[in-house]
């Protein structure tokens, strides 16, 4: 297994739309697996492959306390959505940044399993949340252009700050 580099917000890589899986084979599986433990070492609910400079449609998440309860998505598709609510969101690729977006309440999720197998989610709350913002990950979006241009402005600003201090 390997911890994989995390892409840093405004990183223009993090704006590629990911292509679908055609085959689950081994190379995905080690992609999955490193994933998994990426996002446990980071640590983090949630990782997509965008994130880690893949750009093939694969999530992993783990929203349990015990961490051990480990969900591995390949093509991933929003099939229904309804209701809204408005969760403080986090990323691991823009360190340091929480702040409130709205979202679907509920959410159904169509998706292949690692052996291939056609699957469906159906989430709500945090969970919801989180699959919402790993799809918007393989499409191409980071949590923080649901903000303001004043808010995202600003946020560019202090990460920029960050990355000087720590070179
Ligand atoms: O996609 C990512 O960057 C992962 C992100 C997922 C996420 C968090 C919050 C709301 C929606 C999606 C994170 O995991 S940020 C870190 C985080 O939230 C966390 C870390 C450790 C324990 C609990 C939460
Ligand atoms: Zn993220």
């Amino acid at each position: 297994m390997a911890l994989l580099p995390i892409l840093r917000f405004p990183d223009p890589r993090l704006k590629k739309v990911a292509a679908p899986v055609l085959e689950i084979d081994e190379g995905i599986k080690r992609l999955a697996r490193d994933m998994a433990e990426t996002m446990y070492e980071a640590p983090g609910i949630g990782l997509a492959a965008t994130q880690v400079d893949v750009h093939k449609r694969v999530i992993v998440i783990d929203i349990s306390e015990t961490r051990d309860e480990l969900l591995t998505l390949i093509n991933p598709e929003i099939a229904e959505k309804d209701g809204l609510q408005v969760c403080e969101e986090g990323c691991l690729s823009v360190p340091g940044i929480y702040d409130k977006v709205e979202r679907a309440e509920n959410v159904r999720v169509h998706y292949l399993d690692l052996k291939g197998e056609k699957r469906t989610i159906e989430a709500h709350g945090l969970l919801a949340v989180c699959l919402q913002h790993e799809i918007d990950h393989l499409d191409g979006k980071v949590f923080v252009e649901h903000l303001s241009q004043l808010k995202q402005t600003r946020i560019k600003a202090k990460l920029a700050k960050q990355a000087k201090i720590t070179a």
